[in-house]
């Protein structure tokens, strides 16, 4: 008998009591979980995929999934976004389920109780990965393939396909479920639907600028909007819902870190790769460098607080990708430092290469750029701006790799 639907309110409140259980009396727990950098993609599509698999009509047994944000409670308030997400959705961040609630963390459950659903990665990273990597049973992804996951995944979904946002393959994948679920058409029932579709839209119009970033949208994302926007303006004041006001309100909200220190925006939208050579961290950050300068109060300044980031999570290869619009005109730019000299090998390597793939070009006079013995650091415009996180993480670990 499949469960019966609630709000997603009670959904995550239940989700929680029901983890809680599970920690105390060593229950068997299924989880959906996104990637360590929490992004808005990693959260909303954690709870979308999570409630509907959940409440699936065509649930044969009564499978309860946890939507498990990838990041300690605390660092919530690193996502400015999410608040004016969340609350469409009638949510607050305190409602989401973080690492902070496994009692006892990362040893909350023996491994053998647990499921593992990934969403937006498709390699369970750090001490959650080694200690129930081999307890995943499915993933649904936009990143590149880590052949991690058995190809056949039974009941559970393997998907790994290129999109602007996981949310956008969660919801294809879902679409039978909703279509069925949605065949319920009270007001209350449509009121959970606006409010669903509220959180699995938000990424795929803040991944993909609204449908108009053209090298990111596929036809996935083009597919979603079309159908959740019909979920949305068949809510309570659904006739005033725009797309484009909507993405107004999220990017505006995400570029509001003016309140964040230096070491925060470092760690906001960071992701790490650990190589047997020496470990890899790229911060992705929303504001330009001349932003970052005026912040930290002087060049050197700023970079002093790359360093000890650097340091802090033990690196051999740091690097800042910025993203700005000056004028309306999308930037990037690309700092990359090699803290130790197998660091400083791959980062001489990543230019040889990367300065022709990714167009790169000197930033300012060089006055980023610096060349020490077991350092070395050089500062881009990155001109090929199409190539985010997801193109050049993959670049630098093979010069890490390589070198
Ligand atoms: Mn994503």
């Amino acid at each position: 008998m499949p469960l019966s639907r609630v709000s997603l309110r009670s959904f995550l409140s239940t989700a929680k009591s029901k983890l809680n259980n599970a920690a105390k009396h060593q229950s068997p727990v299924t989880f959906v979980i996104g990637n360590e950098s929490a992004d808005l993609d990693s959260i909303c599509s954690t709870v979308c995929l999570a409630y509907l698999r959940t409440y699936s009509p065509f649930s044969r047994n009564e499978t309860f999934y946890i939507p498990l944000s990838n990041l300690p409670r605390r660092d919530l308030a690193l996502r400015p976004e999410l608040t004016p997400v969340l609350s469409h959705a009638n949510l607050k961040p305190s409602d989401l389920i973080t690492l902070s609630d496994l009692t006892n963390y990362p040893k909350a459950i023996s491994p053998p109780l647990t499921r593992w659903l990934l969403v937006d990665h498709n390699s369970l990273q750090g001490e959650l990965g080694s200690i129930y990597g081999s307890r995943v049973v499915g993933c649904i992804d936009h990143h590149e393939e880590e052949h991690k996951i058995p190809w056949d995944c039974g009941p559970e979904p393997r998907i790994v396909e290129e999109a602007g946002s996981c949310s956008s393959l969660v919801l294809e994948y879902c679409k039978p479920t909703w279509t069925e679920l949605g065949k319920n058409r009270s007001e209350e029932a449509r009121q959970w639907n606006a409010e669903l579709a509220r959180l699995a839209i938000a990424p795929v119009l803040a991944d993909t600028a609204n449908l108009m970033y053209d090298s990111k949208t596929t036809t996935w994302d083009k597919k979603a909007v079309r159908y959740l926007e019909g979920w949305i303006m068949a809510g309570e004041g659904g006739e005033e819902y725009s797309n484009d006001a909507y993405f107004k309100e999220i990017a505006e909200a995400k570029e509001d870190v003016g309140g964040l220190s230096l070491r925060d925006i470092w760690r906001k939208d960071y992701k790490q790769w650990e190589e047997r050579i020496g470990n890899l961290g790229v911060s992705a950050v929303v504001k330009d460098m001349a932003f970052l300068i005026e912040k930290a109060g002087s060049k050197e300044k700023m970079l002093e607080t790359v360093k000890k980031w650097g340091h802090e999570r033990g690196l051999s290869l740091v690097a800042i990708m910025t993203t700005s619009h000056p004028g309306g005109d999308f930037k990037r730019e690309l700092l990359l430092w090699g803290l130790d000299s197998k660091g400083v090998e791959a980062a001489k390597k990543f230019a040889a290469d990367g300065e022709k793939e990714l167009r790169l070009e000197k930033w300012g006079e060089g006055e980023l750029d610096m060349e020490g013995k077991n350092e070395w650091r050089r500062c881009w415009w990155q001109n090929k701006v199409e190539s985010s996180r997801k193109q050049v993480a993959p670049l630098l670990r093979t010069s890490l790799t390589s070198s």
